[in-house]
Parts: structure tokens; C-alpha cells; sequence
């Protein structure tokens, strides 16, 4: 693996992002979007994950939901995330922004997280913008309401939707701030979160690529580490720490 440019950048980096997607969380056992067996396959976005499709039929979009979380509860932060969260120790800045709704990342106890896509745990009354937590109530196949009489959508952006302005913004700022970017485990076709990367590289980031195959991404990536994340950031980082402690 080639480390040599990548260990040269990250022993002077001081901020450093990891800008994840569905890959990050394949090894933990939730199906990617676009990838063979993904979910997509099997259900068109158009019809789920989009406001018009919400309002059409707020039940079934709920029972798609519901089955995501069943997933998502069922499963724990892998070594990819683990690894990510550890890296806290060794920059004096880590952020990480993820395209995931798995809530993965905030469990595996990294401190900064920006969910530029939402959280799948979050949901919120259409009308009056009240927050419920999903143990707030138990889903029975009916859509739930607000207490206002609003129906209640989960926290999560679909397509044609504003991503939620502060997040965004704060995750262009990290990244426009970075000595590397960490690209891990996204096919980087959906906007405008797919930026963040371009972002980092017209802020003079190292960008280091790592997914099992090539993506829109890799002609511009510095660094391309073809492997499944759960791997090859453990091996990234075990690698790094005994290069610190010889320099220490
Ligand atoms: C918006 C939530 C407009 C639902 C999702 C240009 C600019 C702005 C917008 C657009 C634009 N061009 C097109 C658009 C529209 C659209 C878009 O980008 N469409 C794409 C598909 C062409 N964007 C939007 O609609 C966005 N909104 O722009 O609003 C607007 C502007 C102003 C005012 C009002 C409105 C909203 C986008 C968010 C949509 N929501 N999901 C849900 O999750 O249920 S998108 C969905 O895709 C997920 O959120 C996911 O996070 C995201 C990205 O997918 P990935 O995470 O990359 O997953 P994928 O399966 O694709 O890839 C997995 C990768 O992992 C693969 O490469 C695979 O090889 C790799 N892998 C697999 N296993 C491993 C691995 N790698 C490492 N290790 C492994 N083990
Ligand atoms: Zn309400």
C-alpha cells in the first residue's frame, strides 16, 4: 500500500475529514444504495425518498423507513468507524461528514459529526416542526400525528430537498480547512454533499480515496486505497501509529 505521500501529509496535518457514505457501514450489515443488492435495486428512490412520494402515501414511506431502522437497530459501529473516532488522538482537529442516516459514526464516539443527509433516530411534525425521537412512539403501519394534528416525517433529506444549511455549511468550512480528506465508502454522484470532497481539494487537502472499486471520484483523488474501509483504515492507521511513536 502506498503510504510513504500519505504518512508525510498526515505527520504535519492538523485538521483532518473523513467524508463517508453507505460503505462505511456495509461491513456493519446495512445494505448500500447503489451497490449490487443495494437498496435502490430493489426500490426506486423516486417513489420513497422524496417529499411528493411522502404526502402520496406517508404509510408506505413509513414502512420503508421502519425496515431501515429495524436494520440499523440490529447492527453496531464497525472497525471503519472505530478506527475514524480513534484518529481523535493523533490530529488536533477530526471531523467527519456523512452522507449516512445509520447514526453509526455518533456511536462509535466520534465527537464531530455533521449529518448532511439527517439522522434516521430524528423525525418531525410537518406542521410545527416538533421533534419526536423514533422511541417517541410505536409504529403500527399508519403514518404517525403530531399532537398539532401535523403528520410526522422522518429527519432525513430527500432528493430535491435543502440539506440542512448549517451543517453543510459548517462541513464546506472543515473541509476547506483540511490537509486531508478521507473519502470513504461513497459513490460521490449525489449533490450537493458529493462538493465536499472538491472542496477540500481546491483547499489544497490530500484526498485519499478508499472503496472497494473505482468511483466519479478516483481520477481526482491524490491517494486510492481499492479495499473494503472495515480493513483498510485499521491497517491506515496501525501502520501511522508506529511510524509516531519512532518519531516520537
Ligand atoms: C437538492 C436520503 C435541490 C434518503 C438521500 C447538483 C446540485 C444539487 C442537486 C443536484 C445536482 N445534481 C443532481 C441533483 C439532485 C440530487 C442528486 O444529487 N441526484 C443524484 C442521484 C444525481 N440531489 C438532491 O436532490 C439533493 N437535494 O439538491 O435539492 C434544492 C436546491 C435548492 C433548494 C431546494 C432544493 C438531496 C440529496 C439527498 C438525497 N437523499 N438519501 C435515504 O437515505 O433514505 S441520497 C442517498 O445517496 C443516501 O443519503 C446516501 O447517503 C447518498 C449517497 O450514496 P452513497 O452513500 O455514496 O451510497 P452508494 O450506495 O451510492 O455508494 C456506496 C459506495 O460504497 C460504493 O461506491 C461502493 O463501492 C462502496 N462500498 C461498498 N462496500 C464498501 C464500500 N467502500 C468501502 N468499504 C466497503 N465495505
Ligand atoms: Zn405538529
Amino acid at each position: 500500500m502506498n503510504y510513504e505521500k500519505l504518512f508525510d501529509r498526515l505527520s504535519t496535518a492538523k485538521n483532518v475529514v473523513f467524508f463517508t457514505g453507505a460503505g462505511v457501514s456495509a461491513e456493519s450489515g446495512i445494505e448500500t444504495f447503489r451497490g449490487a443488492g443495494g437498496i435502490w435495486t430493489k426500490l426506486k428512490p423516486e417513489e420513497l425518498a422524496n417529499f411528493n412520494a411522502f404526502l402520496k402515501n406517508p404509510d408506505l414511506v413509513w414502512e420503508w423507513y421502519q425496515y431501515r431502522r429495524k436494520i440499523i437497530e440490529e447492527t453496531k459501529p464497525n472497525p471503519a468507524h472505530i478506527t475514524i473516532a480513534e484518529t481523535e488522538n493523533y490530529f488536533n482537529n477530526v471531523t467527519v461528514v456523512t452522507q449516512n442516516i445509520d447514526n453509526l459514526h455518533n456511536r462509535a464516539g466520534s465527537s464531530i459529526v455533521y449529518e448532511v443527509h439527517g439522522n434516521i433516530e430524528r423525525n418531525y411534525c410537518v406542521k410545527c416542526h416538533t421533534f419526536y425521537n423514533s422511541k417517541d412512539f410505536t409504529f403500527e403501519g399508519k403514518a404517525p400525528f403530531c399532537k398539532c394534528g401535523g403528520l410526522i416525517r422522518p429527519d432525513i433529506v430527500w432528493f430535491g430537498e435543502m440539506l440542512p444549511q448549517d451543517v453543510f455549511a459548517s462541513a464546506e468550512e472543515a473541509a476547506r480547512n483540511c490537509n486531508v480528506i478521507f473519502v470513504v465508502g461513497t459513490s460521490a454522484v449525489v449533490y450537493p454533499a458529493a462538493y465536499i470532497p472538491i472542496d477540500a481539494k481546491k483547499g489544497g487537502a490530500l484526498v485519499v480515496e478508499i472503496n472497494v472499486e473505482e468511483t466519479e471520484l478516483t481520477q481526482m483523488a491524490d491517494i486510492s486505497f481499492f479495499g473494503k474501509a472495515g480493513e483498510v483504515l485499521p491497517k491506515i492507521f496501525n501502520e501511522f501509529k508506529k511510524i509516531k511513536k519512532l518519531s516520537l
